[in-house]
């Protein structure tokens, strides 16, 4: 037996722990965790297919503890230590976020689990952003956030010291483990002190918010808790009656019979005081970063049906469609996304995990598809474990309390991402397809056969 508690386990104390700390400090998270619990319960119970299927994916016990948040960081070498500190947890980075093109000076990456294995016991994810301070334009204001970045350290050393033991060892023991819950948590904390002077919180946040945010704290503050609802559109109704006022517009795909990617929507960020060092320990100043969110996670698109949502999204936005309120515009451009799960499989635009329901019913050489319709195999949609760079950038913009649209050139700088994370991420897409891929074979395995047809996807 190993002496190590499994990454697995470590990531559920911890994504626990940050669950408790959170609730703790904004009590409205806390709302949101009880409102989405109740909505999933009446979901559940009203269409008792979706609750077999759930079941059937091993879903039903993740929905409970699943979650996901979100930091930002400000240098390369918080970043890199912040893939190690997740890496103990057997989370790693997956895609390549540009939200310049939207507006916001970072870039980011999501740390989350990636076998379906550890995404059944926990999907706990981290969006995690780098401040890009080459997008900021005035060179002085530029290399003062450089100078306060660099001095800070926003690890304990004790749990800098567990990581590097679990990387020695190749794990960690119980009561390690339970210490490095503990000291990365302090990570995440709120401060209330800004750790700069009210004049230098001013410029930064003059150039961006988001920039003092990030520059002018003692650390990372998790910014929101997401837990996952089975019907956004019911928790969205039922914000504003548990004293919750909502972000206007859902972000993400319409609402449709087969619910795809990710759907999103938020209350406001928190107006919070702010001390200055050299004060007088009042109050003086306020800062917006934290807020709440709720989503809700449906199919996986293939690069075929994602590069069609990015397009009926674009229409929506400021293409095509220009006529009536913004939710009009949305459904009327998704029409032309099939919303049936066989023409979503068959037209290769979503990825299935496949199962072997009857083994009766499935003729010798027969393909896939013909087992699939003669109820030998069932091919339920992989859940989208990512985010969405459009969705995310309105997030941010609905959260960072200013009202100012920056926007900077497109400028995607991926390289310089991995250099800094000191490590590659992972390309999602590649990740389903190989779920789907194993699937099959599994079913295969199962019949001692191999189907005539490849993957739709
Ligand atoms: C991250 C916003 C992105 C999401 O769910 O798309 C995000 C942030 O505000 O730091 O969390
Ligand atoms: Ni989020």
């Amino acid at each position: 037996m190993s002496p190590f508690v499994s990454p697995d386990e470590i990531r559920t104390r911890f994504s626990q722990a940050m669950s408790l700390m959170y609730r703790d400090e904004v009590p409205q998270y806390g709302t949101l965790l009880s409102l989405v619990a109740d909505v999933n319960a009446e979901t559940l119970e009203q269409d008792p297919a979706l609750a077999a299927r759930l079941e059937r994916a091993g879903e039903i016990e993740r929905l409970g503890v699943e979650r996901h948040g979100a930091i930002r960081l400000g240098t390369a070498r918080e970043l890199s230590t912040m893939r190690r500190l997740f890496a103990v947890m057997g989370m790693v980075p997956v895609g390549y976020y540009d939200l310049s093109v939207a507006g916001v000076p970072v870039h980011s990456t999501a740390f989350r689990p990636v076998s379906d294995a550890a995404l059944a016991k926990n999907p706990f994810r981290v969006f995690t952003s780098l401040l890009r301070l080459d997008l900021v334009s005035d060179a002085a204001l530029r290399e003062t956030a450089a100078a306060i970045l660099a001095r800070r350290r926003i690890y304990t050393p004790d749990a800098l010291a567990l990581i590097d033991r679990a990387e020695a060892q190749g794990g960690l023991a119980d009561g390690e483990a339970d210490r490095f819950v503990a000291e990365a948590l302090h990570t995440f904390r709120w401060h209330g002190e800004a750790t700069v002077d009210a004049a230098t919180y001013e410029a930064l946040s003059a150039a961006h918010r988001l920039v003092a945010d990030v520059v002018c704290f003692k650390g990372p503050h998790i910014n929101h808790l997401t837990p996952r609802t089975l019907d956004i559109d019911a928790a969205q109704g039922e914000m504003p009656r548990r004293g919750i006022a909502a972000k206007a517009v859902v972000e993400g795909p319409p609402p449709r019979a087969v619910p795809i990617l990710l759907r999103q929507t938020s209350f406001k960020a928190l107006e919070e005081p702010i001390r200055f060092p050299g004060g007088t320990g009042a109050v003086s100043g306020t800062h917006t970063a934290r807020f709440g969110e709720i989503e809700q996670r449906g199919l996986a698109l293939t690069p075929k049906g994602r590069a069609l949502y990015d397009a009926l999204l674009a229409r929506a936005r400021d293409g095509e469609e220009t006529e009536g309120p913004y939710e009009t515009r949305l459904a009327r451009a998704f029409a032309d996304l099939p919303d049936d799960e066989a023409s979503l499989r068959r037209q290769g635009l979503g990825y299935f995990r496949y199962t072997l329901l009857d083994a009766g019913k499935a003729r010798p050489g027969a393909a896939l598809e013909d087992l699939v319709a003669a109820g030998a195999v069932g091919a339920d949609p992989i859940v989208y474990e990512d985010f969405l760079p459009v969705s995310a950038a309105g997030i941010f913009q609905s959260n960072l309390g200013g009202a100012e649209q920056a926007s900077y050139a497109a400028n995607a700088a991926r390289d310089a991402f991995e250099a800094d994370l000191g490590a590659g991420v992972l390309d999602e897409f590649a990740l389903y397809a190989a779920a789907e891929r194993a699937s099959i074979e599994r079913v295969e395995a199962a019949l001692g056969a191999s189907f005539r047809t490849a993957s739709a996807a």
